[in-house]
């Protein structure tokens, strides 16, 4: 008989995403506090100020675990671990770095060589908020100068799984970058979408170093990671100047998503991020959703620039797994 040696994987405590107003960062079990445009809040470092502009009253987006947490700072960075499931973020200026090429190639270095020495080590999902991501011509775009930064910062530190991850320009600090992240003591599962070509492998046309990030996370309790998910088929854009139209073909794309992930429709535990380019297009976003989307289905609004200047509006989120019955009747989630 043979015997395998197990390693255990460390049990997570259960982790959950959800949008409330006057959220405290010092309720139990808070691992992370993101304020979308409001005053800085320096006593915590799990609450963070997000610079996006809400365009309809936002509430905080809460990370929650049912553990202890720990939270402290590291020069620049911050971070708040508990329960097998770890909050890090960055603010990086790309003053003391020559540049958004230089800044993100510093955050992801820093932050990936940080997060490989914990036990919470596997990089699941990202967020990047970058300032002007528009401004510049052709290879020298703002934004794929940040792809050829973050993959180096990802490649100098041995990452080649790609976290599922958003990148939206800010009208906040010139020359600001925010980079916060989601880890877990467990790997999860990337997901690609099977409408879209994988960004990682998109064509010379759209930058030098294709954009390193997966389409969607598979977290390791079940639920899934969104990556900001655009009216991208193949690789084009399309409905170019139509917002209402980008919004279906956007839906289609999040509904291809959970479908790859054998998830249900989106309800009340799938909060939403959307992202606006223009103000002025909120109202007809905003009712365009509401024809595709349950009443249910938690949804912030915010301004911020899509990375290809032809795209108006961008969702990401979370879509949490199915509630499961237990033999005794009750509901676990
Ligand atoms: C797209 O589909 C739209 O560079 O991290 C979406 C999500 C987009 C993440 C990123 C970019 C990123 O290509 C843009």
């Amino acid at each position: 008989m043979r015997f395998a040696a197990v390693v255990s994987a460390p049990e997570l405590a259960p982790f959950s995403v959800r949008y409330e107003h006057d959220a405290s960062h010092d309720a139990p079990g808070t691992l992370a506090l993101l304020q979308f445009g409001e005053a800085d809040c320096p006593g915590d470092p799990r609450a963070l100020r997000v610079p996006l502009r809400p365009l309809r009253a936002a509430p905080r987006e809460c990370w929650q675990v049912d553990a202890q947490v720990h939270c402290g700072r590291e020069g620049a960075l911050r971070w708040a671990a508990g329960g097998g499931w770890l909050f890090v973020a960055l603010n990086v200026h790309e003053r003391e770095h020559g540049g958004i090429e230089g800044a993100a190639e510093h955050a992801y270095s820093v932050l990936c060589g940080w997060v490989a020495a914990r036990e919470e080590r596997h990089l699941l999902r990202v967020w990047n908020y970058l300032h002007a991501i528009n401004q510049g011509e052709g290879d020298q775009e703002r934004y794929r100068r940040f792809c050829v930064g973050r993959a180096r910062g990802l490649g100098t530190k041995g990452i080649t799984r790609y976290p599922a991850a958003t990148a939206i320009g800010h009208h906040d600090e010139e020359g600001l970058l925010q980079v916060y992240a989601l880890c877990a003591a467990q790997p999860g599962e990337a997901l690609e979408n099977p409408r879209q070509v994988s960004a990682w492998a998109y064509p010379r046309q759209y930058g030098p170093t294709p954009p390193s990030f997966a389409r969607a996370m598979k977290l390791p309790n079940g639920s899934l990671a969104i990556s900001g998910t655009a009216a991208v088929v193949g690789h084009a854009s399309l409905h170019d100047r139509d917002a209402t139209a980008q919004v279906s073909e956007t839906c289609i794309n999040l509904r291809a998503l959970l479908a790859a992930a054998s998830l249900p429709e989106f309800d009340a535990g799938s909060p939403l991020k959307v992202y606006i380019r223009n103000a002025g297009d909120a109202s007809a976003i905003e009712a365009a959703l509401a024809t595709r989307l349950g009443a249910s289905v938690p949804r912030v609004f915010l301004q911020g620039d899509i990375c290809r200047s032809e795209l108006l509006v961008e969702i990401d989120g979370w879509s949490s797994q199915p509630r499961v019955r237990t033999a005794a009747g009750s509901s676990r989630s």
